[in-house]
C-alpha cells in the first residue's frame, strides 16, 4: 500500500525540489498534501498532471499521514514536527531543529543508514529523521568512503557556498543585483545585509562567541555524531559566494592510516553518490555548475598535502575538492534514499 504524503514549505526552494524528486523516482504515493503557510494558503500547483489547492499547515493536516517531509524553518518544525509524529507520521525534518537531539537519527543514506533501523513507514508508528545541514551532507559523500578505510582524524574545511542555501529568495536576490550592477544602480540587498553579486563574504549565519558562525559549527557537530566519533577534529570556514544553487567545499583530511592518492581515488570511484572529476592534463574539475540538478556529488583535486613531506614519507593527508547541488543532495534527495 504506497503511503500517504504531506509537503510542509512546498511553496520554498527545497519543497518545490522534494516534488521533483518524487517525480523523477516515481515515488508511489497514495495521496499528497501540498503545505503551506496562511499567506500561499488557497493557491493552485500542478504536479504530475493533476491540480492541487496548497493548504494551510494546521495540526489538523498531519491526520492519516504517513510521511511527513518538512522545510519550511526551525520554528515550523519545532511546532509542527512533534504534532506530525504524534499522529503517527514518519517526518524527514530539514531544518536545523531536532539535528543534535539525542535519539534523533541523524542521516545521509550512504553514510549511516543504520541510524534509521526500526523506523517503519505506515504502521502508524511516528519517527521523526533529521536531515543535516547541506554541507555536511556534500562534504560527508565525499570524505565518508575514505574514513571508512583509513579512518580520518582531523578535516579541515573551507566552504564555498550556494545562494540556494539562504533559500528562494535569495537566489532571485543574485540574479536582481547581477542585472542592477551590470546597469550601473545600486544593488538592492534584502536577503543579505552587504552587496552579493560580484563578491564573496563570510556565511550569514550568526556568528558565535568562539568566533565560528553557526554554518560552520554545524559541520564539526554533525560530523561527530554522524561518524558517531566525539572525537574527530573538524574545523571549518564558510562563505557565500555568488553562485546559484550547488555548493563546492575545499577538504583536508588527516587520517590515522596510510592513504595515498591512487588509493583514495579508487575507493571514491566506486562509492555510491559519488562521481570523480579529476584530469589534471586538461586542468577539469568538479564545478558548481557541473552538478547543478544532479543527484551526484562530484569530487576531483585528489592530491597528497605537501606540507606533510617531513612526516616520515607516512601519506596520511590527502586534499579533495568537493561540489554538490545544494537543493538536491544536500536536501531534498537526501530524503528519499
Ligand atoms: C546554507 N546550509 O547553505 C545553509 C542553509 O541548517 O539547514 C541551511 C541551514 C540548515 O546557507
Amino acid at each position: 500500500n504506497a503511503p500517504s504524503l504531506a509537503v510542509v514549505g512546498v511553496t520554498g526552494a527545497v519543497g518545490q525540489e522534494f516534488l521533483s524528486v518524487l517525480s523523477d523516482r516515481d515515488f508511489p504515493y497514495r495521496s499528497i498534501k501540498m503545505l503551506a503557510s496562511k499567506r500561499s494558503a488557497g493557491k493552485q500547483l500542478s504536479f504530475q498532471d493533476r491540480n492541487y489547492t496548497i493548504e494551510e499547515l494546521t495540526a489538523e493536516s498531519f491526520d492519516g499521514i504517513d510521511i511527513a517531509l518538512f522545510s519550511a524553518g526551525g520554528s515550523i518544525s519545532k511546532q509542527f514536527g512533534p504534532v506530525a509524529v504524534e499522529k503517527g507520521a514518519v517526518v524527514v525534518d530539514n531544518s536545523s531543529a531536532f539535528r543534535m537531539n539525542e535519539g534523533i537519527p541523524l542521516v545521509i543514506p550512504e553514510v549511516n543508514p543504520e541510524a534509521m533501523e526500526g523506523i517503519k513507514v505506515g504502521m502508524g508508528k511516528g519517527a521523526l529523521i533529521a536531515n543535516p545541514n547541506c554541507s555536511t551532507i556534500i562534504c560527508l559523500m565525499a570524505a565518508t568512503p575514505l574514513h571508512r578505510h583509513a579512518k580520518v582524524q582531523r578535516m579541515v574545511v573551507s566552504t564555498y557556498q550556494a545562494a540556494s542555501g539562504a533559500g528562494a529568495a535569495a537566489m532571485e536576490e543574485l540574479e536582481l543585483q547581477t542585472r542592477e550592477v551590470l546597469e550601473g544602480k545600486p544593488p538592492t540587498c534584502k536577503i543579505f545585509k552587504q552587496q552579493y553579486a560580484f563578491n564573496l563574504f563570510s556565511h550569514n549565519a550568526p556568528v558565535l562567541s568562539n568566533g565560528y558562525n553557526e554554518e560552520e559549527m554545524k559541520l564539526v557537530k554533525e560530523t561527530q555524531k554522524i561518524w558517531n566519533d566525539m572525537n574527530v577534529q573538524v574545523t571549518a570556514t564558510c562563505i557565500r559566494v555568488p553562485v546559484m544553487r550547488a555548493h563546492a567545499e575545499s577538504v583536508n583530511l588527516q587520517f590515522e592510516k596510510p592513504l595515498d592518492e591512487d588509493t583514495a581515488k579508487d575507493i571514491l570511484k566506486k562509492a555510491s553518490g559519488v562521481v570523480v572529476i579529476d584530469d589534471r592534463a586538461s586542468n577539469h574539475f568538479p564545478t558548481p555548475l557541473g552538478v547543478s540538478n544532479k543527484d551526484d556529488v562530484a569530487v576531483g583535486r585528489i592530491r597528497r598535502d605537501v606540507s606533510q613531506e617531513g612526516n616520515h614519507g607516512i601519506p596520511s593527508r590527502l586534499d579533495i575538492f568537493v561540489c554538490g547541488d545544494q537543493i538536491r543532495k544536500g536536501a531534498a534527495l537526501n530524503a528519499f534514499r
